[in-house]
């Protein structure tokens, strides 16, 4: 047994896990075509790592809509079902534990990712100052600048929060251990708490209060549909500007969400460190520091962390786990190399989206 901080056991909601390394969830853009399936190389990759405490699966598509790269895998159809319960089976079988990624992209997308070509859904007809990933009919593949959405109707919104439902009901019969509802990095439920991207008039625009409604109606919906709210989570990422989400006021808004989801007895709330995309972001320790005094329930903190930093973060009490995402890319047994004090591979930029085997599932262990 090691006494290093991260490798102790902890209770996450419903779920006991073997340390406090979470594998971040982390878009890969491998899933088999057509049809966007989660297959044998998605199975290899994730079980080389069920060495993690849990494994949060990447960002998956709870509907056609909500695709806004390329070969990203969904939890919609019954293929993907009977896709990831290869991935499912061999984490499970390899002693570890797995979560489901629930994720909507709203206008983080494109007309060419999207079902007969339409125009991608957001909160408002505002376009996003930012990249999606597209593939032409032809087969050739690039990044696109995000289209300009179309604006939700009020009466659309109880669909959306089906779709989520729909996705948890989906994720349990593929054998995951519980869901985590993407709030973070502009996607579409951030798109709706934050202040530029959500300009609405109706009851889910405006007021604090109303630009948290649908990411509360989504957290409800989706623990009714697991039965046990010991078996979601949700990630957010305050101060975030990744995908053009801007919002005038972080610590008011995410006040409001943390005391709401207090009352909700959520198994993690997990925030992901604005840094993974560069540049500076004055008074984030001091926001981090504040909502963890105001989240009752257990906390996991991803971003740009090692294990001696990590480990000062638990011990803090800032956090309760930490999430690892490039290092468990590069390090299929990091939780291997953190009880033997090893040095950690390096990621190659080169083989991060798209693409087969290469920079997946053959980043070495050690010997
Ligand atoms: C990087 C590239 C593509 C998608 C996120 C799902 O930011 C993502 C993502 C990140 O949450």
């Amino acid at each position: 047994m090691s006494e290093h901080s991260l490798l102790q056991p902890v209770q996450l909601g419903s779920l006991s896990l073997a340390n406090r390394m979470v594998m971040a969830p982390l878009t890969r853009q491998r899933a088999k075509q057509p049809g966007n399936i989660p297959h044998a190389l998605n199975a290899e990759y994730y079980t080389q790592r069920a060495n993690a405490g849990v494994i949060i699966s990447e960002a998956s598509q709870i509907c056609p809509e909500g695709q806004g790269y390329a070969w990203s895998p969904g939890i919609h159809s019954a293929e993907q079902v009977e896709g990831w319960k290869l991935t499912t089976e061999g984490v499970h079988a390899a002693g570890g534990k797995i979560i489901l990624q629930l994720w909507h992209v709203g206008r983080i997308s494109h007309p060419l990712l999207q079902p007969n070509g339409v125009a991608p859904v957001a909160p408002s007809a505002i376009q996003a100052k930012a990249e999606c990933y597209v593939q032409e009919a032809d087969g050739s593949h690039h990044r696109a600048a995000c289209a300009m959405p179309r604006a939700l109707e009020t009466s659309e919104l109880p669909g959306i929060v089906e779709a989520y439902a729909q996705g948890t009901r989906n994720a349990l019969a593929a054998g995951f251990d519980g869901v985590e509802v993407h709030a973070a990095n502009g996607y579409l439920l951030d798109q709706f708490l934050c202040s530029n991207s959500n300009q609405r008039t109706d009851a889910y625009g405006g007021s604090v209060e109303n630009r948290a409604r649908l990411v509360l109606e989504v957290v409800d919906a989706v623990v009714a549909a697991t039965g046990d709210s010991g078996k979601v989570g949700i990630r957010i990422s305050p101060m975030g500007t990744f995908n053009d989400v801007h919002d005038a006021n972080p610590l008011e808004t995410f006040t409001y969400l943390l005391n709401e989801l207090n009352s909700r007895n959520l198994a993690y709330l997990h925030v992901n460190k604005p840094d993974w995309v560069g540049g500076t972001y004055e008074g984030f320790d001091d926001l981090l520091k504040t909502l963890r005094g105001i989240y009752k329930g257990t906390l996991i903190l991803c971003g740009g962390m090692d294990a001696e930093t990590g480990a000062q973060a638990l011990e803090s009490g800032l956090a309760d786990l930490i999430a690892f995402g490039r290092p468990y890319i590069a390090n299929p047994d990091l939780a291997q190399r953190v009880a033997a004090g090893a040095a950690w591979n390096q990621i190659n930029p080169a083989t991060l989206y798209g693409g087969g085997a290469e920079g997946y599932t053959d980043y070495p262990s050690m010997e």
